[in-house]
């Protein structure tokens, strides 16, 4: 009976230690407000581990500790303990629980993941880019931004791609996370269902600027939404229609920021990876092979689609990545751009 006495008081203060460390755990309040209702079911998931993680480290500790303390030798006793050979009932015993836990687990998180990946056919779509060091939302509108607006309580469908390196889009409120595979299209979908103003970061180390790759994600409703579509697409039908054909400094600084060309290039004289654009335009740029040339609208052009033509004195030869995607036009707005930058 004393072997009872020692196991009711196991079994107490197991119950006991698991409801304290689950409640210290969960007051610790490591995640962020549920935002999207993917997040919904995934935490679900957490907490039930976050239980089963409670009651196991009790179910540990506290037998260890409490041996410890009840079955500490006496003074003098220095006989051996008891011989056992195995116990075949206690090894069934702890092989099968877990084994049907580590089952249900699995079914529990397979089912997870379906209704994390339920496919609304009419979400809308909008092009995620990732870049060295930046993002870019495209809209389907026809225009871009480095901000993602989504309307709350609509599912869409972000077609992420890289135009360089390994990304990762995260957005701690969403929960859901997904790499960015350069020459791959990855399907992220989101609900999102909380009104407000997050953050997408990267979290992929790809670089330098890694820390600062990050851009705001604002879930508002329908109708501001909406609003913001019809105020953005205006926007840019009147861009191109009041400069059809020549090209824009405005839009070049545009291009500036969501092309990723900020990472490496500063206005302001500054040296960056790559050299300050202040007063480029029209210096005479000196090159690595020691001959120089003429900083005119040829050479920028040419810098920017063919950045490994010439290198600048004093830079690293190709660490600029090529360019050859932006279109004619959108050089020359680059190009405008950097003319201005006395
Ligand atoms: C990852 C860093 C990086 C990014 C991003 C980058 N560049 Fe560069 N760029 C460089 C480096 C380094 C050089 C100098 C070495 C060379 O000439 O290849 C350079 C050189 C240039 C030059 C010649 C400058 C001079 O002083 O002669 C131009 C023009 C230029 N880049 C334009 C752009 C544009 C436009 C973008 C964005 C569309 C961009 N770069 C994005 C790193 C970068
Ligand atoms: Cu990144």
């Amino acid at each position: 009976m004393q072997n009872a006495r020692h196991f009711a008081i196991i079994a107490v203060l197991v119950a006991v230690v698991t409801g304290l460390t689950y409640v210290g755990l969960n007051s610790l309040g490591l995640m962020p407000v549920e935002a999207s209702a993917q997040s919904i079911p995934i935490d679900w998931l957490f907490d039930l581990e976050v239980k089963l993680i409670s009651f196991f480290f009790a179910l540990i500790m506290v037998p260890l500790t409490y041996s410890l303390i009840a079955f500490r030798r006496k003074d003098g006793d220095d006989g051996d303990g008891q011989h056992f050979e195995g116990n075949t009932r206690l090894e069934i015993v702890w092989t099968v629980i877990p084994l049907i836990l580590v089952i249900v687990l699995g079914v529990i998180g397979g089912d997870n993941l379906r209704q994390v990946r339920i496919v609304d056919p009419q979400a809308a779509e909008i092009k995620v880019v990732a870049f060295q060091w930046g993002w870019r939302f495209e809209y389907p509108q026809g225009f871009s931004s480095n901000k993602l607006y989504l309307p709350e309580g609509k599912q869409v469908v972000l077609k992420m791609e890289s135009q360089d390196v390994l990304h990762s889009f995260w957005v701690p409120e969403f929960r859901v996370k997904q790499d960015i595979v350069p020459g791959r299209v990855e399907d992220y979908r989101i609900t999102p269902i909380r009104i407000g103003e997050y953050k997408v970061r990267c979290a992929e180390l790809c670089g330098t600027s890694h820390a600062y790759m990050e851009a705001p994600v604002i879930v508002v409703s329908q109708a501001d939404y909406d609003k913001w579509l019809t105020d953005q697409t205006a926007k840019a039908q009147l861009e191109a229609a009041a400069s059809a054909g020549k090209p824009d400094a405005t839009r070049g600084q545009k291009l500036y920021q969501e092309s990723g060309c900020k990472a490496c290039h500063s206005l302001d004289g500054a040296k960056g990876v790559g050299p300050t654009w202040k007063g480029l335009f029209g210096s005479t740029v000196e090159l690595a092979d020691g001959s120089s040339v003429a900083a005119d609208e040829a050479y920028l052009t040419e810098s920017v689609k063919a950045p490994g033509a010439k290198t600048v004195e004093g830079f690293p030869a190709n660490a600029m990545p090529s360019f050859s995607y932006l279109t004619d036009g959108q050089v020359a707005d680059l190009t405008e751009f950097i003319k201005t930058l006395k």
